[in-house]
């Protein structure tokens, strides 16, 4: 492993595809400086919120650090050799397909590459699949069909050549930020460039939109078929391009043809006027990219819709030429590179198809291996159905957490229960998925990994460590190729780095290769150790002999089918789905912009956690009306599968019928906002991909006998029907919320902070109103304040978060916190808005009033929206809507 050198380490941001370079310095006194690399082609220099706070989430607290056997302490022989031997002995009594991995966007591409062999050459099953089906399996299936090869042709410059983006089921301004900031600084430069966003929500990235169109849920496919019609009618098709690279665009057209605008209106929620603007737009703007993620993909219509976009393109032939194509953003650090290494359950490695004979006898022929799999293996959703059914009986989770991130997830959860054998590699010791597994390996986490990472433009970067491995953490591709060894395959993984592996990897996607494949790296095939220590990001294809370029494909054709043509897919609007009386919201679900998925790593840090601090539902307010609930009121919502209980966000940005819920909180952070508990495991039938943004919900208020807040400097535990837990400076938040009343509040409250009952305590009680404020102090600092009403309790939370950090030398000040109210020396800051900075919203709201009518003079008055830049949408709505509270 590279040497720890105190000097900045040149690594790769581990959360989003963007895969922004990082600069990290373990400095003297062991704390970690992060910033932007000024020489990443994905960034220069740039960073957003989640990569700026990388620091506070490196730390060993809660660290999984040692192996463990049944939840005991186990050596790495015991737990290796027990995985192996069980593997082996499933296989043998029941076959290869017995056995499952379930694998990660996040594992390196070194790692994925051994698992993907591992699985498909040596046990001789394709049962390996991963959560990279949940994200990208939509547009992976929608590239193969168009272009016979899971392409992505264009690169992140288009986004700054593009004369118009339409940014569809993409909320990039918190999901891809330093993507959406190089948008928005083009569009500074370029002020003709126009932006449209299509979403059902208002989201943050309509700050840059010039039109935002409310599309109805999946209504999509409708809209791109209803373009394609346009452009046929307004001439705007390029012939010579469809007739020389493409088949299928009659078929394609004759769909188009046969539902008019009122047609696509109705499909679409969009008026015809709304649909003849855009329409326009894109007829006109030749330069034009159309990007697009979730809201597309995770859809029982997600390959249709990703067809449909990919149609207009191949029908104007605006596609591989500079600031034009079709742009799926990618979601993980590394969902490409698991794509390149053939990591889902129906693709073979190298972009190689599983159901190609000469593909097969390829890969099994340089892998030299015993078998090679011949049929796909388990999509996600049908893996679990069979785990629960008992048809696999060892199970291999690696760097993902599906108890809380597929759908049906108490199904996950039964499923992990009847299997004979759960194996889990994690960085963390206590997730809601670990808790489950008989073997538990500690992997290495970012900072501590080596290896390589492929973003959504192709490029491929080294994450390389800065920090040493802590106990008894190995990485990934270490443990894989231990367990692969021990099952009797050692001569064929006896890799000692990763250097090694990537090498093999490179050599791969040569063979055979003579551009019949779009991915090639063999340009790297001999790479020695060193010059993978110091390997520079480039982009592929990079083929044996030839420079790194940063080439475009398909501005001349020559698609990866058998006659080099691209496929026009001939796809009709979705049907509405039915919707069923009882349970009539639409319950869309996605991400805010300062956590990452199950909260493993931003849940760490206090900066992270100040922005939404609890799980919400949004939802309209007239909609909140009817159903009887006010702004941050509980909110219950329910359907067959289970209930949540998550705090109602009121807000018109929001559509009529419809909730959003954030995906982020667990088990581990809340009493019951598991959101993929609600949702209906409905698959996408070419991707099988699940429809995550599309469950039906009831929603009712949740009324409990009272509500608290309180703020304590040890981790508390809970258990009433309502709890919500965030860090924050010093300790932790806490929000709760119960129908059951315990009938000594002092009582509750030492344990609620963990006090020894000799912990003197200040208390102040109103009985008849159930108000009830109680706070203990270990010598000048709080150990923890409660604050309990009958109704949503109304204390400033940024203010009582910061009473942990302060020192408490007189008895004024301690009633004063009693009080619950700031000093005039604590303005109540509101909730955090910038990250970097610590501004909350009402200081913002301060500054706009008193003038600050501009981000840039915010900026200058507090700091905020200075450093990483991700907040500056949210300020400029915080500014506007001060302005016209001024001007009412
Ligand atoms: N902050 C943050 N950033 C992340 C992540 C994270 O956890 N946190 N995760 C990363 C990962 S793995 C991924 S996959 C990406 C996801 O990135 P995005 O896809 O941008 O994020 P989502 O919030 O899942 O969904 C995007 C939008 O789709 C909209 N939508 C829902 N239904 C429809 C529909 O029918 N049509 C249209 N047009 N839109 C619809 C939703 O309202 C939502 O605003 O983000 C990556 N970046
Ligand atoms: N309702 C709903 N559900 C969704 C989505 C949605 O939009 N809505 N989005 C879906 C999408 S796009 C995605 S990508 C998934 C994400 O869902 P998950 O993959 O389940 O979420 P993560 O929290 O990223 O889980 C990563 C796990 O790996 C661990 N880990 C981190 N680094 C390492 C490492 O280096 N090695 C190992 N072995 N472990 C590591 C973390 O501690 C964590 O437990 O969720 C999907 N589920
Ligand atoms: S945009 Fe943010 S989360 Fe994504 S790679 Fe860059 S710094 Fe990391
Ligand atoms: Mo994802």
């Amino acid at each position: 492993m590279e040497s720890i050198s105190p000097k900045s380490v040149r690594t790769t941001c581990p959360y989003c595809g963007v895969g922004c370079g990082v600069l990290a310095t373990r400095e003297e006194s062991g704390a970690i400086g992060i910033a932007g690399d000024p020489h990443h082609p994905a960034n220069f220099g740039r960073l957003c919120s989640k990569g700026s706070a990388l620091g506070e989430t490196v730390d060993l607290d809660a660290r999984l650090i040692e192996p463990q056997i049944d939840g005991m302490p186990a050596s790495w022989d015991a737990a290796l050799d027990l995985v192996a031997d069980r593997f082996a002995e499933t296989i043998r009594e029941h076959g290869p397909d017995s056995v499952a991995f379930y694998v990660s966007g996040q594992l390196l591409t070194e790692d994925y590459y051994v698992a993907n062999k591992l699985m498909k050459g040596f046990i001789g099953s394709a049962n390996i699949d991963t959560n990279s089906r949940l994200c990208m399996s939509s547009s992976v299936a929608g590239h193969r069909r168009a272009f016979g090869s899971d392409t992505v042709p264009g690169t992140y410059e288009d986004l700054e050549l593009a004369d118009l983006i339409v940014l569809t089921g993409s909320n990039l301004a918190w999901c891809h930020p330093v993507l959406y900031q190089r948008i928005a600084a083009a569009k500074a430069r370029r002020p003709h460039m126009r932006v449209v966003l299509i979403d059902p929500r208002r989201t943050m990235t309509a700050d840059i939109a010039d039109v935002h169109l409310k599309i109805k849920p999946d209504g999509d496919t409708a809209l791109f078929v209803g373009l394609l019609g346009f452009l046929a009618a307004q001439g705007a098709v390029d012939r010579g391009y469809v007739d020389r690279h493409t088949s299928g665009f009659d078929a394609a057209l004759a769909i188009a043809k046969s539902h008019d605008l009122r047609n696509i209106s109705a499909r679409t929620g969009l008026s015809p006027e709304e649909l003849r603007d855009f329409f326009t737009l894109f007829t006109q703007t030749e330069r034009c990219v159309t990007v697009y993620s979730q809201g597309v993909n995770q859809s029982t219509s997600g390959t249709d819709k990703v067809n449909a976009i990919i149609n207009c393109h191949l029908a104007t032939g605006r596609i591989g030429r500079p600031g034009m194509g079709p742009f799926s953003v990618t979601g993980q650090p590394n969902a490409m590179g698991g794509r390149e290494v053939g990591g889902l359950a129906n693709m073979l490695a190298s972009h190689m198809h599983l159901e190609d004979e000469d593909h097969r006898q390829l890969v099994q022929g340089f892998w030299a291996s015993p078998t090679i799999a011949s049929k796909p293996g388990l999509k996600a959703v049908d893996l679990f159905n069979a785990v629960r059914e008992g048809k696999v009986k060892a199970l291999w989770i690696m760097a993902t957490n599906p108890v809380d991130s597929m759908p049906e997830a108490d199904l996950v959860v039964k499923a992990l229960k009847a299997c004979p054998f759960v194996v889990v590699s994690d960085i963390n010791a206590a997730t809601d998925t670990t808790c489950h597994a008989h073997v538990l390996l500690p992997a290495a986490g970012w900072g501590e990994k080596d290896g390589t990472v492929t973003n959504s433009e192709r490029r491929i970067s080294r994450q390389r460590p800065f920090l040493p491995l802590p106990g008894k953490a190995r990485p990934d591709w270490w443990i894989i190729t231990q367990v692969a060894r021990r099952m009797g395959f050692a001569a064929s993984f006896a890799y000692e780095s990763p250097s090694q592996i990537f090498a093999e990897h490179a050599a791969l996607s040569g063979t055979g290769n003579r551009g019949s494949r779009d991915f090639d790296i063999s340009a790297h095939a001999a790479i020695s150790g060193e010059d993978y220590d110091t390997l520079q990001p480039f982009q592929w294809p990079q083929g044996q002999g030839e420079p790194a370029t940063e080439q475009r494909f398909f501005a001349e054709g020559d698609f990866y089918t058998q006659d080099r043509r691209a496929r026009l897919v001939a796809v009709h609007p979705a049907n509405d789905e039915a919707t069923d009386p009882r349970h009539p919201f639409v319950l869309n679900t996605g991400r805010i912009r300062d956590h990452w998925h199950t909260m493993t790593r931003t849940g760490k840090s206090a900066r992270l956690s100040g922005h939404f601090a609890e799980p919400f539902a949004e939802i309209h307010p007239l909609d909140a009306a009817e159903q009887g609930l006010g702004d941050a009121t509980l909110v219950r919502l329910t359907n067959d599968h289970g209930t949540i209980i998550v705090r109602a966000l009121l807000t018109d940005r929001q559509a009529r019928s419809n909730v959003f819920v954030p995906m982020h909180w667990t088990g581990q952070f809340a009493s019951k906002a598991r959101v993929d508990t609600l949702v209906t495991a409905n698959v996408d039938p070419v991707s099988g991909q699940p429809a995550l943004k599309m469950a039906q919900v009831a929603v009712r208020p949740f009324q409990a006998n009272w509500y608290g807040f309180a703020v304590m400097r040890v981790k508390p535990a809970c258990v009433e029907d309502y709890w919500a837990l965030a860090r924050t400076k010093g300790g932790f938040r806490l929000e709760l919320a119960s129908c059951a009343e315990p009938e000594d509040w002092s009582a509750y409250a030492q344990q609620l902070f963990r006090t020894g009952a000799e912990v003197p305590l200040l208390a102040y009680h109103d009985h008849r109103q159930g108000q009830h404020r109680i706070a203990m102090f270990e010598g000048e600092t709080l150990a923890g304040v409660l604050f309990v009403a009958r109704e949503p309790v109304t204390v400033s939370r940024s203010w009582a978060s910061e009473q942990l950090t302060r020192q408490f030398t007189d008895a004024h000040q301690r009633f004063q916190l009693l009080a619950g109210r700031p000093g005039k020396d604590m303005p109540d800051k509101g909730a955090i808005v910038c990250a970097c900075f610590s501004v909350g919203k009402n200081e913002i709201a301060a500054a706009a009033l008193s003038g600050s009518h501009t981000v840039e003079a915010i900026g200058k008055t507090l700091k905020a929206g200075t450093n990483c830049g991700s907040c500056r949408a949210e300020i400029r709505g915080i500014i506007d809507a001060n302005i016209v509270k001024a001007a009412e």
